[in-house]
């Protein structure tokens, strides 16, 4: 039996952890064959705590063969103590009334303390995973709060919205998702983000010769991912809970045991390609393999594309100077 890896889940009892905890207990995200030990965290409330215990209760009650051991803790050094992986799903949500700013301070604080947490207790090459929002800008909080951990472990989830951008670009195609490869989502984890499929293939082929409709991808495509967010919680009355779990694993899925020379979106720390400043965390296309991510380079950046990327980037640099007094 392999060694188990140490899983931690913040934000354990919410609706996310519980679309994610089980598949992950089950082997969905890190091999039919590698037991897990799963560290959650959930905030210091009575309600919280209480929770998290019947979620603690409910996975003890599947038996799951790979569930090799569990910690509930409302304390961040308990949760990351040698974590090997880390999903940073707890965050502040707004509130009536509050502001874009006041959000983004309310989880500065958070993810600060979380960075700190993680630069003292987790395994040296602990790969972090953010998905609260705002999630690219936390992950940079987090990864400028642990500069004892490589910065290039801390990532945001940009996978949910490649993965929208796969189906939607499958059913105007009509063709099946899992044979589209070369698809991209620059930037910021919200409405700016940019799917930009101009290199995407379909079993080989180019699929800009099959969807060569500018009007569609300006006009629906794009605007369609990026509100993709708000449609669900329109429909089903809450935010994307199983389909964001799923995100989630695939994006650890791929980092960690490879993409297969597939092209996956990760918001990972610029090192200043495509003109995006060093350290911004934005979505860019990788390759996985062997635990590490190899962005693809040197992709030409027509003047629709920088248009978009660079919208995109602006709202990152805003939201980084908003937090930057903090770091
Ligand atoms: P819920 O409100 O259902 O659950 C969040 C849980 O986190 C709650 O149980 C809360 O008690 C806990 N929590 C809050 N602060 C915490 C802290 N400091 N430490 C530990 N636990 C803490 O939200 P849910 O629907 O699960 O969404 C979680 C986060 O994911 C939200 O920030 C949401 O905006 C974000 N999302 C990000 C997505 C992405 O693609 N990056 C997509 C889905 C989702 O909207």
């Amino acid at each position: 039996m392999k060694k188990p890896v140490r899983v931690a889940v913040t934000g354990a009892a919410g609706q996310i952890g519980y679309a994610l905890l089980f598949r992950i207990a089950s082997g969905e995200m890190l091999g039919k064959d590698q037991p897990v030990i799963l560290q959650m965290l959930e905030l210091p409330l009575d309600k919280a705590q209480a929770a998290l215990k019947g979620v603690m209760m409910e996975l003890e009650d599947c038996a799951f063969p790979l569930l090799a051991g569990m910690v509930g803790t409302d304390d961040p050094r308990v949760a990351f103590k040698d974590a090997d992986v880390a999903l940073l799903v707890g965050a502040r949500p707004r509130g009536p009334g509050m502001e874009r700013k006041d959000l983004l301070l309310e989880n500065a604080k958070i993810f600060t303390e979380q960075g700190k947490a993680l630069n003292d207790v987790a395994s040296r090459n602990v790969k972090v995973l953010v998905v609260g929002n705002p999630a690219n800008t936390n992950a940079y909080i987090a990864m400028k709060s642990a500069p004892d951990l490589p910065a290039k472990n801390f990532t945001a989830m940009l996978r949910l919205d490649h993965n929208r951008a796969l189906s939607q670009l499958a059913i105007k195609a009509g063709v099946q998702v899992a044979d589209i490869d070369r698809l991209i989502v620059w930037g910021n984890h919200s409405p700016t983000m940019y799917p930009d499929y101009r290199f995407a293939t379909v079993a080989n082929a180019s699929l800009k010769d099959k969807i060569n409709d500018a009007d569609w991808n300006a006009n629906d495509f794009i605007p369609k991912v990026g509100k993709r967010g708000a449609a669900i919680i329109e429909a089903r009355g809450l935010s994307s809970a199983a389909s964001a779990a799923n995100a989630a694993i695939d994006h650890v899925r791929d980092w960690l045991l490879g993409s297969n020379g597939k092209w996956v979106t990760m918001g990972i720390p610029s090192d200043g390609s495509y003109g995006i400043p060093k350290d911004v965390l934005y979505g860019f296309p990788v390759t996985t393999q062997g635990g590490e991510y190899t962005m693809i380079r040197d992709l030409p950046i027509d003047d629709f594309s920088r248009e978009r990327m660079d919208k995109t980037l602006a709202e990152l640099e805003e939201e980084r100077a908003g937090v930057a007094h903090l770091l």
